[in-house]
């Protein structure tokens, strides 16, 4: 595995990237053209430059996260073929630019949600979290403005606020797509650009939807082990591959964590790392906060999931994922440097202790 860290680019991230070459340990950056739009094609020179940058601070471009797909490809219509091409030039693009790994995710209308940003914890430390009372006590168009809100004035990935704009349009197109035709429209996609995957060894790694469940009515399809497993069958190559983030999939306590990395061996391109603490798992009530990495702060066994990883041959970039607000940083809603600092050294640890456990029997 490769240890890295998500970067959002200097314009966007208040996190620099000396400081991230400062984290033991970390040797790459996951990033994105932070300013494209989903649906336009990223130019060479675009990548060539985010390259350079992240290269002469020291670090790697391990991959990038994401190469959003526009909501044509998803719903579907007229265009998407058009949206498709433009996709395909990206992926060239990047390929040429000896980038090899690509997550993006397939979820309607919104990325993740959450409805705080900033919940205060017993140690002060504050973090995102999830209520479903409050999620079904407000207007899908209310949330938008008030995560826009809650951001602290940084740009949340997912949450553009050009996109949250038209939200109501976007509600519209997805009005007659299903979970059957959301799946189809994303076997769809996947087979059009294998062939230029293929070409340059660009690993495409799905992120799972955040939360594991359909909100505000727009379905869901990446949540479960039968589902994301429907999909590696659906297109058998091993460019169609997987993000493994244990918090999004974790949100979903059927899901069995280190069973799903099992059963997806050398599927898992990606993977995002971190642990959730459950304060009420009822339908009605469910209500959780993200934790620190830590095993005991949460309900995830990390060294299972880690062991799971290594045992499997996972050797894709590993990034610690969303972070506490501690110390007093002020960043942008679960990517700070601080805690994401600890949870990176943490996982490191537990590999350590793994591997050399393994190896010498
Ligand atoms: C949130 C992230 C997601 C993720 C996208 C991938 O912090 O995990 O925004 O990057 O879903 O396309």
């Amino acid at each position: 595995m490769e240890m890295t860290m998500r970067w959002y680019g200097s314009r966007y991230d208040t996190v620099t990237l000396q400081q991230i070459r400062q984290v033991p340990g970390v040797t790459g950056v996951i990033s994105t053209l932070y300013d494209t739009t989903p649906g336009e094609v990223w130019t060479r020179e675009a990548i060539h430059a985010l390259k350079e940058e992240v290269e002469a601070a020291g670090l790697r471009l391990s991959g990038i996260e994401s190469v959003n797909v526009c909501d044509s490809i998803k719903v579907g219509d007229a265009d998407r073929d058009k949206y498709i091409a433009n996709y395909i030039e990206t992926l060239a693009n990047l390929g040429k630019e000896d980038i090899h790994l690509v997550c993006y995710n397939f979820m309607p209308v919104f990325d993740w949600t959450r409805t705080e940003l900033a919940r205060v914890r017993a140690d002060g430390s504050t973090v995102l979290a999830y209520n479903q009372k409050a999620i079904d006590a407000i207007d899908a168009n209310d949330l938008a403005a008030s995560m826009d809100k809650m951001s602290n004035g940084t740009v949340l990935p997912g949450w553009e606020p050009e996109r949250m704009a038209k939200v109501q349009e976007l509600f519209e197109m997805y009005k007659d797509v299903d979970g059957e035709k959301l799946f189809q429209n994303l076997v769809y996609f996947l087979k059009a650009i294998m062939p230029v995957c293929n070409e340059y060894d660009i690993k495409m790694a799905i992120h799972p939807d955040d939360p594991a469940w359909s909100v505000f009515g727009l379905t869901r399809i990446i949540n479960s082990e039968k589902n994301i497993l429907r999909l590696m069958e659906a297109v058998d190559d091993v460019h169609n591959g997987v993000t493994f983030c244990s918090g999004s999939y974790g949100t979903n306590l059927e899901n069995d964590l280190p069973h799903m990395i099992r059963v997806l061996k050398g599927r898992i391109h990606f993977a995002h790392v971190r642990n959730l603490h459950f304060n009420d798992t009822s339908r009605e009530n469910y209500d959780f906060e993200e934790a620190c990495h830590i095993s005991k702060d949460g309900n995830f066994d990390m060294y299972e999931i880690v062991k799971a990883l290594y045992e499997t041959g996972f050797d894709g970039p590993i990034r610690p994922d969303h972070g506490r607000m501690i110390w007093g940083e002020k960043a942008m809603p679960g990517y700070g440097l601080y805690d994401r600092a600890l949870g990176a050294t943490y996982i490191q640890g537990l590999w350590e202790a793994i591997e050399k456990n393994a190896q010498r029997g």
